[in-house]
């Protein structure tokens, strides 16, 4: 099988298996909640979004967080940004350091006003506003979670949910997040946008052979940002096969083998570590069309 179809079958192979039973759950607990918020990867708002979410979550209210804001090119981000807010998306971006939780629990409250006017027409009580986060792997769900929890310093109050105990956090007077988050694959619409999940790491490693990421992210490194990769390898030009960039990368990082090879597998790692990390700059790879 070759590389090109690996990552095909990712697309085709991970969405039944993994998805119709995280699916299934989540329309369990959909039966609970009010409101949505949806966490897509600044650096790539289309390739992480779960196209059918709509499907998935029918008439909920959401709020579609931008997070990793702080790794992304924001002058390419924001173009999505506006996009979705040209919608009528509520958006919110999030960093790892800065995340406006008090705006996101306000836009919750806003979401959910008239829903609550209708109620106290027909004499009924206000209660609680039930929030689920949802998104990919690796999407930044947990670490959302967490900041609100931990800005909201609220305990964590247990109710029966449908087959197991739901874990509801109190992160404002009358909202409430469940603190497990749903995790959905997005259908991959692409070889392309395969490869930019991939790069970004919402595919795990063991699922695609590394060097097909790590040769993707310096061709789309050369198309998108060309100096931010002379800036870290001082590579200013790419050849067909990659092999002459491989080694000036494992000569510019020590990555030799005994005998002063290169290290072919240390290099592919290198590439995609910087890149994750932000040492190859901030970017963004998806495009709006
Ligand atoms: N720089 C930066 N890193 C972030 C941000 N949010 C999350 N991360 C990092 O991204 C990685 C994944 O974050 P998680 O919160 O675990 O993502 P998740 O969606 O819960 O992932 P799964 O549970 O695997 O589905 C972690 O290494 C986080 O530290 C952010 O806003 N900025
Ligand atoms: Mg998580």
């Amino acid at each position: 099988m070759s590389n090109e179809e690996k990552l095909t079958k990712v697309g085709i192979n991970w969405y039944p298996g993994h998805m119709a039973r995280t699916k299934r759950e989540i329309k369990e607990k959909l039966n609970l909640i009010d409101v949505i918020y949806e966490v897509v990867d600044s650096r790539m708002p289309v390739s992480s979004k779960i196209k059918d979410i709509d499907n998935i979550v029918k008439d909920k209210k959401k709020i579609i967080i931008f997070s990793k804001y702080d790794l992304c090119d924001k002058e390419e981000t924001n173009k999505f940004i506006k996009y979705y807010q040209d919608m009528k998306y509520t958006v919110i971006t999030s960093e790892l350091n800065n995340t406006n939780i008090k705006k996101i629990i306000l836009e919750t409250n806003n979401l959910m006003n008239d829903y609550f006017m209708k109620q106290k027409e027909k004499g009924l009580q206000r209660r609680n506003i039930r929030v689920l986060v949802i998104g990919v792997p690796n999407a930044g769900k947990s670490t959302l979670i967490n900041k609100i929890a931990g800005k909201a310093k609220a305990g964590v109050a247990s109710k029966p949910g449908f087959t197991k105990q739901l874990n509801w956090i109190k992160i404002d007077k009358n909202i409430e997040l469940l603190d497990s988050p749903g995790i959905l694959w997005p259908k991959i619409e692409s070889q392309e946008e395969a490869k930019i999940l991939a790069s970004l790491s919402s595919i795990k490693e063991e699922v695609v052979n590394s060097y097909e990421i790590s040769n993707f992210i310096l061709r789309i490194m050369f198309k998108l940002y060309k100096g931010n990769l002379k800036e870290r390898y001082d590579i200013t030009s790419l050849s067909e096969d990659l092999v002459d960039e491989y080694n000036q990368i494992a000569k510019k990082r020590g990555a030799l083998k005994r005998g002063g090879l290169p290290d072919y597998e240390k290099v592919s790692k290198i590439i995609i570590s910087d890149l994750q990390s932000g040492k190859l700059g901030k970017i963004t790879f998806d495009r709006l069309k």
